[in-house]
């Protein structure tokens, strides 16, 4: 089974520039509630290391590149997000990891709910045993 969704947005760009435009329950498959983007990652940086109990997200390198790890607990497959005309399904219960970020990467998050750290499952033993379950 692919842990790996990829949504394909349409290009609105023209010779003046790219453009896409993304709404919630269309492009983006859930109800839109929160944006956030990472920025200036260092070299060697990872980041992420955790799943989410609830929250789904889309993530969209909108400048540069980035790896994704993504595992259900019994499988573990690898991205590369490098368009911004494509962005990566992260469903609830998926643990994810981002590793060789580009220099020039931005990576836009689409998430469908508040922050909420109670929603985090940050302990890779602990999400384990709750995907046993
Ligand atoms: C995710 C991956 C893809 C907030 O206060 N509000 C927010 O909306 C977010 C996203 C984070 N924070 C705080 C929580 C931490 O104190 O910002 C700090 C850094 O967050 P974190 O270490 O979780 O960052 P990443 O890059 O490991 O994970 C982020 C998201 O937090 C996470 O939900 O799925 O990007």
């Amino acid at each position: 089974m692919s842990l790996i969704n990829i949504i394909n947005f349409k290009s609105l760009g023209d010779e003046r520039g790219g453009l896409v435009a993304l709404e919630g329950n269309k492009e983006i498959p859930f109800e839109i509630k929160r944006v956030y983007f990472i920025s200036g990652t260092q070299t060697g940086v990872a980041r992420g290391f955790h799943a989410h109990k609830e929250l789904r997200q889309v993530a969209v390198c909108i400048s540069g590149y980035c790896k994704f790890i993504l595992d259900d607990g019994s499988e573990r497959q690898e991205c590369v997000l490098d368009s911004p005309t494509n962005g990566m399904l992260i469903d609830k219960m998926q643990w994810h990891e981002m590793h060789d970020f580009s220099d020039d990467c931005v990576l836009l998050v689409i998430a469908s709910d508040y922050y909420d750290e109670a929603d985090y499952i940050r302990d890779y033993g602990n999400f384990l045993g709750l995907t046993l379950k």
